[in-house]
């Protein structure tokens, strides 16, 4: 369980070398204008905005040769590596603001780091339209942003380009896809065959997202583990959502997606957190932007109405 107050770290990571389409690198200016972090002190918690890590660079140069970008990508990791291990060692709770979702390599590699030291089980929940599960081998579109889970669970088929602290941390049977409604076929096979618990559009259609959330959040709190969230934009219905370069019909709705960050808010299992994958060059009036900022109020503990805590058992104020 977690105190109702936490320390905050944010990381801007403003790369989009990992996608098919430009411009996730103004994600997390737009997240900081859209009012994250007075949205967090709102709710109690201290907040320290770090700016962005680097610079990521992608200039047209990189843009036009994959392996260019693919090196991009892996140097931005090995900084994120480093910020994700040194904030949890401190006892902050980091939360990671992108950019592509290759981002993740870095982040979860240097959550991964930390909770080996700490000896806490990791858990995953990557809440995505999509599985991230391809490799260099089955992927059509060699976008690395639809890899990093595959990375990070050890696939083997990733070249030695790929070697880092990141090959190979997460365990595929703690980590639960929720959302997903866009899985190329090889990367579907290969889900199954690493047992990655994927919960789709449809479970979620017929199970309701309380029931399924409830699973996952129980199997967490079972062994004090540490939960990282890695929330894609497009697992939001692109109706609410448009700021996303991949998007996909038939996603979350409003409420939802709340009740997701609700839920886990209340577990108290969340230890870090990546909001990935926010394109403003394709937003809506920054609707997306707003809904994002919106969404991680609910996982840091706002509520339409004070309640009974599920975690303490006492009457929450905020
Ligand atoms: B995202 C696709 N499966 O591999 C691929 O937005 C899409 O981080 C990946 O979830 C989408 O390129 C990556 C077709
Ligand atoms: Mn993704
Ligand atoms: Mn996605
Ligand atoms: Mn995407």
């Amino acid at each position: 369980s977690q105190p109702d107050f936490l320390a905050i770290d944010l990381f801007g990571i403003a790369c989009d070398a990992g996608a098919s389409r430009r411009g996730c690198t103004m994600g997390p200016d737009a997240m900081r204008i859209a009012g994250l972090a007075d949205v967090l002190s709102g709710l109690g918690h201290a907040v320290t905005d770090h700016g962005d890590i680097a610079a990521a660079a992608t200039p047209h140069t990189v843009w036009q040769l994959p392996e260019r970008r693919q090196a991009a990508v892996l140097a931005m990791a090995a900084q994120s590596s480093q910020q994700a291990a040194a904030a949890l060692g401190a006892g902050r709770l980091p939360v990671f603001i992108g950019g592509d979702h290759s981002l993740s390599i870095g982040t979860l590699s240097g959550v991964a780091q930390h909770c080996d030291a700490t000896g806490k089980p990791l858990f995953v929940l990557w809440v995505d339209a999509h599985g991230d599960f391809n490799t260099p081998a089955t992927s059509e579109t060699g976008n690395i942003h639809g890899m990093p889970l595959a990375l990070l669970c050890g696939e083997p088929d990733f070249g030695p380009e790929f070697s880092g602290p990141w090959r190979g941390t997460i365990d595929p049977r703690h980590v639960t896809v929720f959302g997903a409604r866009s899985i190329d076929r090889p990367e579907r096979q290969l889900l199954e065959d690493r047992g990655v618990e994927v919960i789709d559009m449809r479970r979620i259609d017929e199970m309701g997202v309380v029931a399924l959330m409830r699973e996952v959040l129980a199997r967490v709190e079972a062994v004090g583990g540490h939960l990282h969230v890695s929330l894609d934009v497009d697992v939001i219905d692109p109706a609410i959502a448009p700021g996303a370069g991949t998007p996909v019909a038939g996603g979350l709705s409003f409420r939802e997606a709340h009740l997701v960050m609700e839920m886990i808010h209340d577990s108290g299992t969340m230890g870090s957190l990546d909001l990935v994958e926010l394109n403003p060059y394709l937003d809506n009036a920054s609707m997306s932007a707003r809904l994002l900022v919106d969404l991680t109020a609910s996982l840091f503990g706002r509520q339409i109405m004070p309640r009974q805590s599920v975690r303490t058992g006492v009457d929450a104020t905020v």
